[in-house]
């Protein structure tokens, strides 16, 4: 076994009784309540899964394994020559909740390395894809097509010991993770640069690797690093994460899983809300007349109060649980003050921020006012030249699989059930209700 997985093992066997013990002698000690307004509405806080993978606090925001954003990009260890940490280190975390020596990181780089090589069909599965397909469908497919790789499978069709499911989740979980980069990058070159692949380099660590099949020079690198931990996992009830984790409990394999969790991504009110972001934003800039003409507070309150008198929601602005500005927002907010403080997309956005939760609150609609993670990230994207917005989402995506399959992983190893909510009719609320 590798080190990550011996010590992904001693992590389970040392887990397991809490779970069972939780089950067995607590098993109906009531957690909370369920209230009318939460079932017609999409189950809002409602406390009905369980992760040990990252907790989000509606104030704080996101910690990852009990690390706050700003610590956890501080304590993991750095690729050499750049700024952020190795994405595989990250990955270690969310699997061990460690934070990893620099030698644990080096020994899941190395295992990464001789995971990534994707086979020929499933580029021949995207180039059959009508060009006009979205970058997000084509990302979906990729990965289902490789459904037939999954070890899980064929160990489970051989008969698999219950206890054992997480082993053959993990290898599935990890070879799917170092091949998504080079899948992104091939549905970007294959797309938008007319079929110029730019071949994977193997020893290049998994942000580094990603891109320089891109084909964007520094610190491009450390963004791609950054984007995929920041958008890695919320908790488990987001559309994606749960999607995921839904799926896999039906014990499908993490490939149908991590597709359909990618499905689920691609709406427009979870992550291809980046990629609205900056279309609403370019048509903030062909109104102004250029992307240089910077407007004003006032002309930019003008831009929200027309979108929101149209009956549409400001991208990137607003959040399921979330009561204050997200800290992913914010650690990219910082990313443009070092690097391109100057840049008028950046001016924008900053413009954005100062005018918008004065508006969403005075309106009285949205819980919270403040921005997400979608708010910002195009900016960046935009500044390196991928301009490609349709792509953007993708980039989530890739980060997204990486809390997805961490999840999945430690459910199988916890034993969770099949997932299986109650339906209940609209006669039997009005009952409840006592309307009826
Ligand atoms: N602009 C305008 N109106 C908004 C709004 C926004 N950014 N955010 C919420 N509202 C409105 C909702 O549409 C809803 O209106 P109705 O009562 O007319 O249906 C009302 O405020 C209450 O919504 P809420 O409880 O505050 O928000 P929800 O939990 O239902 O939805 C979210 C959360 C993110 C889908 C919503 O804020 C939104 O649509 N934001 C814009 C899209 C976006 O940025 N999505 C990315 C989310 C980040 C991620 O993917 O993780």
């Amino acid at each position: 076994m590798s080190k990550l997985k011996d010590k992904l093992a001693e992590k389970i066997e040392a887990h397991r009784p809490r779970t069972t013990r939780l089950l067995k002698e607590y098993g109906d000690v009531k957690v909370g309540e369920v209230t009318m307004e939460q079932l017609i509405g999409g189950m809002r806080s409602v406390k009905s899964l369980v992760t040990d993978i990252s907790y989000l606090d509606p104030m704080e925001g996101i910690r990852f394994r009990g690390f706050t954003i700003p610590e956890t990009l501080e304590k993991l260890p750095k690729v050499p020559g750049g700024k952020m940490p190795y994405v595989e280190g990250f990955i270690y975390l969310l699997l061990t909740g460690d934070v990893p020596t620099d030698e644990d990181v080096k020994s899941v780089a190395d295992e990464f390395k001789t995971r990534k090589v994707v086979p020929q069909y499933v580029f021949d599965v995207l180039k059959a894809m009508p060009s006009d397909s979205h970058p997000m469908a084509m990302l979906s497919a990729a990965v289902v097509s490789m459904q037939r790789e999954s070890i899980f499978v064929k160990e489970y069709n051989a008969g698999l010991n219950k206890m054992d499911y997480w082993k053959p989740t993990y290898e599935d979980s990890l070879n799917l993770l170092a091949k998504l980069p080079e899948i992104a990058a091939f549905i970007y070159r294959l797309k938008y640069k007319g079929g110029d692949i730019i071949p994977s380099n193997p020893n290049l660590d998994m942000g580094g690797d990603f891109a320089h099949m891109m084909g964007i020079d520094a610190p491009y690198d450390d963004v791609a690093r950054l984007y995929f931990i920041l958008h890695s996992d919320h908790e488990s009830g987001n559309v994606s994460a749960h999607t995921g984790h839904l799926v896999a409990s039906a014990l499908s394999d993490v490939y149908y899983a991590t597709s359909a969790m990618l499905d689920g991504l691609a709406g427009p009110l979870h992550g291809l809300a980046n990629q609205e972001v900056l279309s609403w934003m370019q048509g903030v800039m062909d109104k102004m007349g250029g992307e240089n003409k910077i407007p004003t507070e006032e002309e930019m309150k003008k831009f929200v109060w027309d979108t929101l008198n149209s009956g549409q929601v400001i991208p990137g602005y607003g959040h399921a649980v979330l009561r204050k500005t997200d800290p992913r927002y914010q650690a990219q907010r910082e990313f443009c003050l070092e690097y391109m403080p100057d840049y008028p997309l950046f001016k924008y956005v900053d413009v954005l921020y100062k005018v918008t939760p004065d508006i969403l609150r005075e309106q009285g609609k949205a819980k919270n006012p403040w921005p997400n993670v979608d708010a910002q990230s195009g900016v960046i994207q935009w500044y390196y030249g991928l301009k490609e917005y349709d792509f953007y989402t993708v980039l989530f995506g890739v980060g997204r699989a990486i809390g997805v399959l961490a999840n999945i992983t430690w459910d199988r190893a916890l034993g969770y059930p099949l997932e299986r909510p109650k339906s209940l009719t609209t006669d039997m609320l009005e009952k409840i209700a006592g309307i009826k």
